[in-house]
């Protein structure tokens, strides 16, 4: 049996404990890095996300009284539950909301999903480490109440759904990227997607094949987008394209950078926001470009001119983020990044797969020489995206 395998009968069995039946069905959504191109997908640009092997089960059964109950093997304090017609969209629903607004969106879409359900969900996704747990859990519910409810909608339908539940239900306005990751990545692969038409391109990124090796360095320094400071960076990018008179910063040419910068005078606040929303859109372009060549080493310097991005321009980077960079490269990186929206959370390092351990190691030294706590060291292998398992 698989790892994968296991869990579903794990999550499975757990139902039955809970709710005292058999679950029709268990599915599986990942959590993801991203590669390249961040805070892009609020602004109609590319992002180039890959699923990561850590996923999000849930095991569910079909109701028909019109009631969701909702439980979580990582969470303490039993059965949620609630009426499919009374839910309201509310601050502070905790964990629950993000499956209850999922089941709220297909409601709001006019999809037959009234008679409720139960479902059971067990996470490997690390929280608050800016991996996607809640995309994962949200599209883990989006796909299990498509196959129950028999929608027939495809994975970009469903990343949407899943969105519209966590920045109206939950009232986080993120983009699209992690809900299409978690439904539309493949084993082998990064996804580029175009945030504006959602147009998608499967590129095969296989690091190993390279002798390379992509980590994830999660700080433990707990990410929380629904702070304010994620909304602040959106709303200013917004701000800067309406300023400029575009539907949006991903229609500000590379080119043009330098004149347009100077034609935010009395905007002179969002000029680093834009600059660098247009040159992280080029560097997605430029891996893209690198990837295709055959030069995945290529891509190091890349990855660390984006950090730098998010650090000055961006300001959307952290202490420990900004150690991690520098020390991954300093022993030998050939580049790294924070990844996700910031403000703690994650970053990504791509190494020689030789110099793997040393590289982790340096981290680790750093990390204990600054006084902080020992961050947790993952490589990033491109997986598949969600799925039913049983
Ligand atoms: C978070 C958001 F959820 C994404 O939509 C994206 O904006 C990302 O931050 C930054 O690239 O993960």
């Amino acid at each position: 049996m698989t790892d994968t395998q296991h869990g579903a009968a794990r999550t499975a069995a757990a139902f039955r404990e809970v709710f005292g039946n058999a679950p029709a069905g268990v599915w599986a959504a990942p959590g993801r890095v991203n590669l390249i191109g961040e805070h892009t997908d609020y602004n109609d640009g590319f992002v180039m996300p890959l699923a990561l092997p850590h996923t999000t089960i849930a095991a569910a059964a079909p109701r028909t009284d019109g009631v969701l109950r909702l439980h979580s093997g990582n969470v303490k304090g039993g059965i949620v539950e609630l009426r499919t017609e009374g839910l309201r969209p509310a601050p502070d629903g905790g964990w629950a909301a993000y499956p209850a607004g999922v089941l709220w969106a297909m409601r709001e879409a006019g999809l037959p999903v009234d008679g409720g359900a139960d479902l059971h969900f067990d996470s490997v996704v690390p929280t608050g480490a800016g991996l996607s747990s809640s995309a994962a859990l949200e599209v883990a519910t989006a796909l299990a109440l498509n196959d129950l409810y028999e929608l027939g909608l495809d994975g970009q339908e469903l990343a949407r759904l899943a969105q519209r539940a966590e920045n109206a239900f939950v009232g986080v306005p993120c983009g699209i990227m992690d809900q299409t990751a978690s439904t539309c990545c493949t084993e082998g692969h990064a996804l580029l997607l175009d945030t504006r038409d959602l147009t998608r391109r499967q590129v095969p990124f296989d690091l190993a094949a390279a002798g390379l090796r992509l980590l994830v360095v999660d700080t433990r320094v707990q990410h929380e987008l629904g702070d304010g400071a994620y909304a602040e960076r959106r709303a200013g990018c917004e701000r800067a394209a309406r300023a400029l008179g575009v539907r949006a910063l991903r229609d500000v040419a590379y080119d043009d950078l330098a004149q347009t910068l100077e034609s935010l005078a009395d905007e002179a606040a969002v000029r680093p926001l834009v600059r660098h929303i247009v040159t992280e859109n080029r560097r997605v372009e430029e891996v893209m470009a690198r990837l295709d060549a055959g030069d995945p080493r290529g891509i190091g310097p890349l990855l660390t001119a984006g950090h730098a991005s998010l650090r000055d321009d961006f300001t959307v980077s952290c202490a420990e983020l900004d150690l991690v960079v520098e020390a991954a490269n300093e022993a030998g990186a050939l580049g790294a990044r924070m990844t996700g929206g910031g403000f703690g959370g994650s970053a990504i390092v791509l190494v020689e797969e030789v110099a793997a351990d040393d590289v982790g190691k340096a981290v680790t030294e750093a990390f204990a020489a600054a006084g902080y706590a020992a961050p947790r060291i993952f490589p990033a292998v491109p997986s598949a995206g969600a799925r039913r398992l049983v």
